[in-house]
């Protein structure tokens, strides 16, 4: 039986991604269903060659879908994902509101495959973060050979990880200051363009920002509780694709070579690592790519098993849209549901 999949929050920048991935992948489906809300109801969004007329989430029947990709923010998430899963529907929820839930499996299938076997408490998967995803794709395969002990993570995250209006506002933003019109460049409240903002999400008690805790917690759940990571998360004027230092200290030794070794090897990574110009993953060359890209792969002379690399991902396809559909199609290989 050929399975009937709904991308829920189908008009938006990680709902198109889904479509396009879906249709990129050939994923066993009889039919596609593109759902959004109501205001969106009537209007077209692209799968593949065809179009598909959006439907409205707060009048759709989700007993007839097999499986029902979220990319919605938390509040309708909230609302709808639960009545989606009771209706029958097994749930990949690309929002932040089930990661840390307890019966809710947070899988990245390069990392840890085998959780989604526990989605039938509640009938949720939840997607991770899009800063841990491209992480973690990284650090399972140097963790599993030399253990880490302590990761500490710069990311210089682009805008589109907060919406299509973050990157309108870049556009015309940047545009703004080049054309030297200061009202239309001073109409936001922080200047993103040529500019880095180190805040991303909320304010925590103890001064780090959500998208920080996120990545510790995640991490924690996902691949190991006693790795101590620290991370700062950074907004960066680029449109798409997030990049990310990461310093490592494992228990065990691991040279660069033999870490290089390991990741050209590793599920969904790309090597890209010559110590010469160009020889490295910039964001702008991974928009529109399935690779977790990792680069200046070096030791880190300064600790006794120390190494730093460089990550890179379209942080709309491994962080958020391709990872759903990578578990959509791992529950498919572990049997829980036939294509
Ligand atoms: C961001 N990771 O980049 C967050 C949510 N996608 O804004």
């Amino acid at each position: 039986m050929a399975l009937v999949v709904a991308v829920v929050g189908a008009t938006g920048n990680v709902g198109r991604e889904m479509l396009n991935i879906l249709e990129e992948r050939k994923f066993p489906a009889s039919e596609v269903i593109a759902v959004a809300s109501r205001r969106s109801q009537g209007s077209k969004v692209g799968y593949g060659e065809k179009e598909l007329t959006v439907k409205a989430l707060d009048r759709f029947d989700f007993s007839t879908v097999d499986i029902a990709l979220f990319a919605c923010g938390g509040k309708v998430t909230a609302e709808f994902a639960p009545l989606a899963a009771e209706a029958g529907a097994i749930v990949i929820d690309n929002s932040s509101h089930f990661r840390m839930h307890p019966d809710v499996p947070l899988v990245v299938p390069e990392v840890n495959a085998e959780a989604v076997d526990g989605y039938k408490k509640k009938n949720i998967i939840a997607n991770p973060n899009c800063s841990t995803a491209q992480m973690l794709v990284a650090l399972k395969p140097l963790h599993d050979a030399a253990v880490i002990k302590r990761a500490v993570v710069s990311t210089y995250q682009s805008v589109s990880g907060s919406g299509s209006a973050a990157m309108d506002e870049l556009f015309t933003q940047t545009r703004a200051i080049l054309v030297n019109d200061p009202v239309e460049a001073n109409v936001y409240p922080k200047q993103i363009a040529f500019n880095c903002i180190p805040h991303i999400d909320v304010f925590m008690e103890d001064g780090s920002t959500k998208e920080e805790w996120k990545m510790v917690a995640e991490t924690h759940k996902m691949l190991d509780s006693a790795i101590e990571l620290t991370a700062t998360c950074v907004r960066v004027p680029v449109f798409v694709g997030h990049s990310e230092s990461i310093n490592l200290e494992f228990e065990k030794p691991l040279s660069h070579n033999e870490a290089r070794e390991i990741l050209s090897k590793a599920p969904g990574c790309l090597v890209i690592d010559r110590r010469d110009d160009g020889g490295y993953i910039t964001p702008l060359e991974c928009v529109g790519d399935f690779n977790t890209y990792i680069s200046r792969i070096r030791d880190d002379k300064t600790v006794k098993h120390g190494l730093n690399i460089w990550v890179v991902s379209d942080n709309l396809r491994k962080g958020a849209a391709l990872n759903a559909v990578q578990i959509a199609e791992t529950l498919i290989e572990r049997g829980h549901i036939t294509a």
